[in-house]
Order: C-alpha cells, then structure tokens, then sequence
C-alpha cells in the first residue's frame, strides 16, 4: 500500500507543478512583463516610487461596461482594482510605466516603494 501513497503523493505533486507553471504562463501574458528576473545589481529599492494601478486590456477601471462598485456609475475611476477585472499593478521597473503615467488610461497611484533600475 505504501507503493500507492508514494503514487498518490507524486501525480498530486505533478498536477500542481503543472498548475502553478501554467498559473505564472498566463499572468506574464496578461500583464505583458517581462520574463526576465530582476537584475538586482542594476537596480535598488525606491522607497518613494510610485506603484500605479491601471485600467488594463480592457481600457476601463474594473470590468469593462459594468459598475464594480454599485455607485451607479459604469466605469468610474473608484472601480480600479475591482475584483474579476483585468486592471495591473505597475511599477518604475515595468517597461510600459512611464508611457502609461503620460498616457490617457485611466490610472491612480496605489502605493509608494518599490524596485527601481539605477
Ligand atoms: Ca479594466
Ligand atoms: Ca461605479
């Protein structure tokens, strides 16, 4: 019986591998990130960088053409980070950052502190 515990105990340890890997797969292609890791000898900690969240593929705070946060009004900027949307997080070290702080997306500060390129 131990032979199907140690069975049980390795398909359990591949599904999830696979899972986590295809949970990561789809999230670098949502956000549009780079795959490449931190060059952390090339950047340092900002303390005081701003971490933006903004409206995402759909262009619109929350989800597109629905009203988030029961204000009665469809797509406000109060809706940004709404559950289920497709709104990001972005921060200095994200290539499309600066492009969408001057752009007309919609967008709001979250938090400050994050990793910075020197
Ligand atoms: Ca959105
Ligand atoms: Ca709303």
């Amino acid at each position: 019986m131990k032979w199907l515990l140690f069975l049980t105990i390795l398909v359990g340890f591949l599904l999830r591998a696979r899972a986590i890997e295809s949970a990561v797969d789809l999230l670098d292609q949502e956000n549009a990130r780079s795959l490449t890791p931190l060059d952390r000898e090339n950047c340092f900690f900002d303390p005081d960088a701003e971490v933006l969240l903004f409206a995402g593929k759909d262009r619109l705070p929350g989800r597109a053409g629905i009203d988030d946060d029961f204000n009665g009004i469809v797509d406000d900027l109060s809706e940004l980070g709404a559950i289920y949307g497709d709104d990001i997080c972005l921060t200095p070290a994200d290539a499309n950052y600066k492009s969408i702080r001057e752009g007309s997306l919609p967008w709001r500060v979250i938090s400050v502190g994050a990793w910075v390129k020197s």
